[in-house]
């Protein structure tokens, strides 16, 4: 065996190991926040103002990255402030669309930027299911006292559909207007059971979907509530047992 032969055997082994696995959709894609009409500009993220931004996915997914711009309300030097970005889902009155609160995921990054630099931060979620036609909403919150706070940019062009939650107050019904850049990453998930995503449903995906459960993973979450328990695994037996085409 000839070295390049063996170094294309190699690739060709890798090639099928990652076909095995689902790349990542782009499910959601706002404009950037340069030029435009708008410029720079955003929405403050801090004790006095939390701010969400829906999307709904047109196929079952799994998240896998949420990217955002950021830019500092500080002109000064460095900035050290944290934000949270929560995976929630609709609050779904008529009319009355909002985030409900159910914390389905969550991770928080520390604001790169220094002054009006925008910087593109990349928050990673480890699955969280998505359903088909479901309005989902990314939000920011952040404990930054206000004129030092990281500010979410607007894009440059665009409108999004919005949601604006001033201090401990309810949310305000969201309404469309500036979008605010987001890009949403995620996982095709045709066969939601199918854990470990083979295409074949099997003991193997029982048992990593029990032990995502015993992990508390929010991927486990199959029912969208924000919590991990029976009904999740009812919910899993159900889609189990119908199978997958
Ligand atoms: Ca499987
Ligand atoms: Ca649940």
């Amino acid at each position: 065996m000839t070295k390049q032969h063996r170094r294309r055997s190699a690739l060709a082994l890798l090639a099928m190991g990652l076909s095995s696995l689902a790349a990542a959709d782009v499910i959601y894609q706002s404009d950037g926040p340069f030029g435009g009409f708008f410029g720079l500009w955003g929405a403050d993220v801090f004790v006095g103002q939390t701010v969400g931004q829906r999307f709904a996915p047109s196929a079952d997914y799994r998240l896998d990255e949420v990217r955002l711009w950021f830019m500092s309300n500080d002109f000064g030097g460095t900035v050290d402030e944290f934000v949270t970005v929560t995976i929630q889902t609709d609050a779904d009155g008529p009319g009355q669309s909002y985030p409900s609160r159910v914390v389905l995921d969550q991770a928080t990054f520390e604001v790169t930027a220094i002054g009006w630099e925008p910087v593109e931060e990349a928050v990673a979620f480890d699955g969280v299911v998505l359903h088909a036609g479901q309005r989902y909403w990314v939000v920011c919150s952040s404990d930054a006292i206000g004129g030092e706070d990281p500010v979410w940019n607007f894009a440059a062009f665009g409108t999004g559909f919005n949601a604006f939650r001033l201090g401990n107050d309810p949310w305000q019904p969201g309404g469309s207007g500036a979008e605010l850049t987001m890009a949403v990453e995620a996982r095709p998930a045709p066969c939601l059971p199918d854990y470990i995503a083979d295409g074949v449903l099997n003991f193997f995906d029982v048992q990593e979907f029990l032990a995502r459960l015993a992990a508390r993973s929010p991927s486990a979450d199959l029912n969208n509530d924000g919590a991990l328990d029976f009904f999740d695994v009812q919910s899993f037996l159900g889609l189990f047992s119908r199978g997958c085409n």
